[in-house]
C-alpha cells in the first residue's frame, strides 16, 4: 500500500514536472483576405481564416513556440503585449525583432514566467487595425474554479487605415459629419451652438484656437467582440459566477463596460491579479486588460454585457444566459457643449491646459463627466467653484450611486514594492496637437529624440503630465510597472496606464531586462505619429535579429516622419481653384492656385515650403515662389493697400514669408518678395455654420478677397460657391483627396 502511494506520489511529481515543461506549439498562417462587416467589401489580414486571429492558450511554466507563416506580399511582425520575455522575441520589427518578410516562416519561442489575460497583435504599420490582433491567456497552475470567457473587443471602420491616418493628419471633420449622422451634435456647428444657447462657448472655444470637442478621432462602423457585432455565451444550469477575461484590442476606442446583471467584480488588470473590487461601471482604455467576476442569471433570463465606445456612437454586446434578453441601459449621447465650456476654462491662450489646482490623477476625476447624462442629468450643471469643491464636481463616484472604477481603486494582493537601489526619474510631458494631428512626449516624436539609457539593477520612475486634450494609453514592453496610486506597499502592476488630460500620473519599475525596449501611446494613429520612447540598456549584448542596428533604427524612424500628401480642386464656373499639401510632423510642401479660364481672369499658382515651429504649431515660417500672369488693360494699373504698384500682369518672384494662426483660428500671412512688395493676408476655412456647411473668407493687402460656401456631400465631393475678387462669382464642386 505504502509502495502504491509513493508511485502516486513520484506520478504526481512527475505530471507537475513534464507541464512545468510542456512545450506548447501553435502555427499561425497570415492571409490577405476580403471581408464584409458593414455593407463594404475592405481588404484584410486573417490569421488561420479567421479574424480576429486565434485564441492562444498556456499554462504557467510552458514553453510557448509559435511559427508565423507570413503568406502576404508584405512583411509583417507579431508583438505579445503585456508578456514578460528575452529582448529579441518582443517582436518589434526594427527595434528587437527581425521583420517576418513575404512568404517566410519566423519562429518566437520563449518561456512562459506568468499569468494572466494579454493579447498579442502586429507591431508592423497600420495591420493591427485590420484584423491583426488576438487573446493571449495564460493559465494558473491553479485556476479559479469557474467557467471562463475571453471577450476580445475592437474597432472597425471601412476605411482603409492608411487613408484613416492621412486624413487625420488633414485636420478634416469628416469623422464628426459621419458621428452626426448617428448622433446629432457631433459638430458642434455655430448653427448648433446657437440652436443650443452655446454661441459664446463656441466663440471661446475658436477664440483659444480648438478644434470642436470629441473624445475620439476615429469614425468608426462597427465595434466587436470577439470579431463579432454580437455574441452570446450560453450558461449551465446551476452555474452561479462566470469569469470574463476582456482585452480591448482596437486601435483607438476606449470602451465603457456594463452588465446588466449587476455589479462587475474586477480580479485583474493588465494581467495581474487585484483585490477584487465590484463596479458598476468601468473603461478600459486601448491596449488594457481586465478580468471581471459577473453573477450569470437565471435559467429564464440572458443578460446584457454592453461595450459602449467612448464617443457614444456603438455598442458591441455579449449575452449571459439562455432565457429573455434583459439589456443594459445603454449610455446616452454626449453633452458636446458641455465638454467644450468645461475646455474652454480649463485651456490658456498659449495652448497650455491648466487643472486649476485639482491636481488630477488616477481616473478619480473625469472632466469628461460634465458631458455624461446619466451622472449629471440632462441639465448643465457647472459651476464657478473653488479647487476642492471642483475635485467632486468631476468625481463621478462623489456625484452619484454608480460606482466608476478608477485607478485609485486597484490594490496588488501581494507586496509590488521595488528592490531598494538607486532611482531614476523621468518626467514626459505628453504633448501633441489635433490641428495638424501631432503627437509626441516632450514635444519630440520617437524619431527626434535620443534612446533614453538605463542601467540593469536600478529603478526607473516615470513622472508623466498629460498636456493634450485626449487621452493616452502609455504602455511599457516587456516589464510590469507598479502605479503609485495611494496603494503603498501594495500598488498594482500594469503594463499600460490609461492618461487622462491634465492628469499627472507616476509609474516606476525594475530594471531587470536588456536591450531596447518601447514606451509608447497604444492608439495606433498617435504611436504612428511619434508619441514615444526607446528604454536601452547600457551594456546589452548585441541582438542577433537585426545585425545592422543602425540601419534597422533609421527603418523604425521612418513610421513617424512619414509624409501625407493631400489635394482638393474646386472645378467651378469661373476657374479652377486648389491646394494641396505634402507634410509630415514640422514640415509642410503647400501650394494654391487659381486657374481662370481666360488671359483677363488670369492665373496664379503660388508654392510654400515651410517649417511649423512650437508645440502648438501655430508658427509657419517659409520660403515660396509666385507665378501669376493677367492681360491687363492698355492704362490699368494695380496697387495695393501699401501704394505699390502691384506687378499682377505677369510675375515671377521668389518670396519669404510668416503664417501664424490667430484667435478664431485666423491664418494671418505676412510676406516679402524678391521685387519688395508686402502682402498681408488674413483666411480662415471650414467655418462649420451647420453640420454640412462650411464658410472660407480671405482678404489681402493686394485688396483681393474671397468669400465661399460649401456643402459637404461625402468626403470626396463638396459643393461649392464663391466670390472672388479677381474672377468674380462661380459654382462648382469640390473634390478632395
Ligand atoms: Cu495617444
Amino acid at each position: 500500500m505504502l509502495k502504491y502511494k509513493v508511485f502516486l506520489l513520484l506520478l504526481l511529481i512527475g505530471c507537475n514536472y513534464i507541464s512545468a515543461q510542456t512545450l506548447v506549439r501553435y502555427d499561425l498562417y497570415v492571409h490577405d483576405t476580403v471581408i464584409n462587416l458593414k455593407g463594404k467589401k475592405v481588404r484584410a489580414y486573417s490569421v488561420n481564416n479567421q479574424i480576429p486571429m486565434p485564441e492562444l492558450h498556456f499554462t504557467e511554466g510552458d514553453t510557448a513556440e509559435i511559427y508565423i507563416h507570413n503568406e502576404l506580399n508584405t512583411e509583417t511582425s507579431i508583438h505579445w503585449h503585456g508578456i514578460i520575455l528575452p529582448n529579441e522575441q518582443d517582436g518589434v520589427p526594427y527595434l528587437t525583432t527581425a521583420p517576418i518578410k513575404p512568404k517566410t516562416t519566423h519562429i518566437y519561442k520563449f518561456p512562459i514566467v506568468q499569468s494572466g489575460t494579454y493579447w498579442y497583435h502586429s507591431h508592423t504599420k497600420l495591420q493591427e487595425q485590420n484584423g491583426m490582433y488576438g487573446a493571449f491567456i495564460i493559465h494558473k497552475q491553479k485556476e479559479l474554479a469557474m467557467p471562463e470567457f475571453t471577450l476580445l473587443l475592437s474597432d472597425w471602420t471601412n476605411m482603409k487605415p492608411f487613408e484613416v491616418h492621412r486624413r487625420l493628419h488633414m485636420a478634416n471633420d469628416w469623422s464628426a459629419i459621419k458621428k452626426a449622422t448617428v448622433q446629432k451634435g457631433a459638430v458642434q456647428s455655430y448653427g448648433d451652438a446657437i440652436k443650443e444657447g452655446y454661441f459664446r462657448t463656441k466663440f471661446i472655444n475658436e477664440w483659444k484656437r480648438m478644434l470642436a470637442m470629441d473624445v475620439s478621432d476615429v469614425y468608426y462602423d462597427k465595434f466587436l467582440t470577439n470579431g463579432k457585432p454580437e455574441i452570446a455565451i450560453p450558461t449551465i444550469k446551476g452555474e452561479k459566477k462566470i469569469r470574463l477575461r476582456i482585452i480591448n484590442g482596437s486601435a483607438s476606442t476606449y470602451f465603457w463596460l456594463k452588465y446588466a446583471g449587476g455589479k462587475m467584480d474586477v480580479i485583474a488588470s493588465d494581467g495581474s491579479d487585484v483585490v477584487p473590487v465590484p463596479v458598476d461601471r468601468m473603461i478600459i482604455g486601448v491596449s488594457e486588460t481586465y478580468d471581471i467576476i459577473v453573477t450569470v442569471p437565471d435559467d429564464s433570463t440572458a443578460y446584457e454585457f454592453i461595450a459602449t465606445s467612448e464617443d457614444r456612437i456603438r455598442n458591441t454586446s455579449t449575452w449571459i444566459g439562455n432565457g429573455i434578453k434583459q439589456l443594459a441601459s445603454p449610455l446616452q449621447p454626449l453633452k458636446y457643449f458641455e465638454g467644450m465650456k468645461m475646455m474652454n476654462g480649463m485651456m490658456k491662450m498659449d495652448g497650455n491646459l491648466d487643472d486649476m489646482g485639482m491636481n488630477m490623477s488616477l481616473q478619480k476625476m473625469d472632466m469628461n463627466v460634465v458631458m455624461y447624462p446619466e451622472i449629471t442629468g440632462d441639465k448643465s450643471n457647472q459651476k464657478d467653484h473653488h479647487a476642492a469643491e471642483m475635485q467632486n464636481q468631476y468625481n463621478s463616484n462623489a456625484m452619484s450611486d454608480i460606482v466608476t472604477l478608477n485607478y485609485s481603486m486597484l490594490k496588488s494582493p501581494t507586496k509590488s514594492t521595488l528592490p531598494n537601489t538607486s532611482t531614476k526619474t523621468l518626467y514626459f510631458e505628453l504633448t501633441g496637437n489635433m490641428n495638424r494631428y501631432v503627437w509626441s512626449i516632450n514635444n519630440k516624436t520617437v524619431s527626434e529624440s535620443d534612446k533614453i539609457l538605463i542601467k540593469k539593477g536600478e529603478n526607473v520612475r516615470i513622472i508623466m503630465y498629460n498636456n493634450s486634450m485626449m487621452r493616452h494609453p502609455m504602455h511599457l514592453h516587456g516589464h510590469f510597472f507598479r502605479v503609485l496610486n495611494g496603494q503603498g506597499e501594495y500598488s498594482p502592476l500594469k503594463n499600460v496606464l490609461d492618461i487622462m488630460p491634465m492628469e499627472t500620473d507616476t509609474i516606476e519599475f525594475a530594471a531587470t531586462e536588456s536591450g531596447d525596449w518601447f514606451f509608447h501611446c497604444h492608439i495606433l494613429y498617435h504611436m504612428m505619429s511619434g508619441m514615444g520612447r526607446i528604454f536601452t540598456y547600457e551594456n546589452s549584448p548585441p541582438n542577433p535579429q537585426l545585425p545592422d542596428p543602425q540601419k534597422a533604427l533609421r527603418k523604425l524612424y521612418k513610421d513617424d516622419r512619414e509624409f501625407h500628401f493631400m489635394i482638393t480642386n474646386d472645378f467651378a464656373t469661373n476657374g479652377n481653384d486648389g491646394e494641396m499639401m505634402y507634410q509630415n510632423t514640422r514640415f509642410n510642401l503647400q501650394a494654391e492656385w487659381r486657374l481662370g479660364y481666360n488671359d483677363m481672369h488670369g492665373y496664379e499658382v503660388e508654392t510654400h515650403f515651410g517649417r511649423y515651429i512650437g508645440k502648438m504649431q501655430w508658427f509657419f515660417p517659409y520660403v515660396g515662389f509666385d507665378w501669376r500672369y493677367r492681360k491687363m488693360g492698355m492704362h490699368e494699373t494695380e496697387r495695393n493697400i501699401f501704394n505699390q504698384t502691384s506687378t499682377k500682369d505677369e510675375r515671377r518672384v521668389f518670396c519669404a514669408g510668416i503664417q501664424y494662426t490667430l484667435p478664431m483660428l485666423l491664418i494671418a500671412d505676412i510676406r516679402i518678395d524678391t521685387n519688395g512688395e508686402l502682402r498681408f493676408q488674413l483666411m480662415r476655412e471650414d467655418i462649420p455654420l451647420s453640420k454640412r456647411f462650411r464658410l472660407n473668407l480671405m482678404g489681402n493687402s493686394d485688396l483681393e478677397y474671397m468669400v465661399g460656401l460649401r456643402y459637404v456631400l461625402n468626403q470626396s465631393f463638396h459643393l461649392s460657391t464663391h466670390y472672388d475678387s479677381d474672377m468674380g462669382l462661380g459654382f462648382g464642386v469640390t473634390v478632395n483627396y
